[in-house]
């Protein structure tokens, strides 16, 4: 983790939700919008308690513990970053949850981007499971900017949030206020998710704290942010979901599913056809752009 020297508290900015013009002054002078206990925590706990029963299955819990604490195995580590084979086996199966997907499109979030917006919202439905092992401070997520990994619409913003209550020492997220305005930065490679860091300066400040499980940070593509460093003897586990408005360009790999290891029929194989979180955004339409070589 890239040392902050001055960490403030985030901005509470749920009074602005029935104000859209102040809303939309905070998120252009911030660059991020938080909203404390956005979301009701039932549907949150359904999906970690499903998330860590596929961690137990893959033996990434410590024995004889109690599994809603999502204690780590003691003597073994496994992370996204590496290449480690056992991570896509565990991806692949956490990536058929179908509440993790229905996670992303609680009506609570695409309401207040709705307001932020002042149009439909495109859910990008490549939704991202973080799950980060204790004891793996060298490849906590660098600093960097999602629009790096996203492109098409600089007015895509990510919403964070943890599966359960995240204390700064968990290793929550932290954002340098007001980076989104410094624009695109050239990128260096780095240990951690993404495998490439911006560059911070010293004084920079920056916004960060504990989650509590309902919390929902909303972020600018051009916000510097970077993971914590998971400081305890549990699986840190956090979702990060992108959305832009529908009537900006999407480039075509937010449109499959994230890592595209698997197909949509894979991921959906389980599910009811019926299903309105399948392929919701199918029969919209929408400014398609193929990614270009970096
Ligand atoms: O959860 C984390 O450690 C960082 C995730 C993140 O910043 C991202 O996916 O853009």
């Amino acid at each position: 983790m890239t040392p902050m020297q001055s960490v403030e508290p985030f901005l509470d900015s749920t009074a602005l939700l029935d104000d859209p013009v102040a809303l939309r002054q905070r998120a252009h002078e911030l660059g991020y919008l938080f909203f404390p206990d956005l979301l009701p925590t039932a549907p949150i706990l359904s999906v970690r308690q499903q998330v860590l029963d596929i961690c137990n299955s893959h033996g990434w819990i410590e024995r004889d513990t109690d599994l809603s604490l999502g204690i780590a195995c003691a003597d073994d580590q496994v992370i996204e970053s590496t290449g480690d084979p056992r991570w896509k086996a565990f991806y692949d199966d956490a990536q058929k949850l179908r509440d993790f997907h229905a996670l992303a499109l609680r009506p609570e979030i695409l309401a207040a981007l709705e307001v932020l917006f002042g149009e439909s919202v495109l859910p990008h439905p490549r939704n991202i499971l973080r799950v980060i092992f204790p004891r793996s401070a060298t490849h906590s997520t660098p600093p960097h900017q999602d629009h790096f990994y996203i492109g098409g619409s600089r007015d895509t913003w990510t919403g964070w949030f943890p599966l359960g209550d995240c204390t700064v020492e968990l290793g929550s997220l932290a954002i340098v206020t007001g980076s989104h305005q410094t624009g695109f930065l050239d990128v260096h490679e780095a240990q951690g998710a993404g495998g490439r860091a911006v560059d911070v300066g010293a004084e920079d400040t920056w916004a960060g704290g504990d989650f509590h499980c309902g919390d929902v940070l909303l972020l600018h593509s051009l916000m510097i942010h970077q993971g914590r460093d998971n400081q305890t003897d549990r699986l840190r586990l956090s979702c990060d979901f992108r959305y832009q408005p529908r009537s900006h360009t999407v480039r075509a790999d937010s449109l499959v599913p994230h890592m595209n290891w698997l197909t949509w029929d894979q991921v959906y194989a389980g599910w009811p056809g019926d299903d309105p979180v399948r392929s919701y955004w199918q029969d919209w339409e929408l400014d398609i752009v193929e990614r270009q070589p970096r």
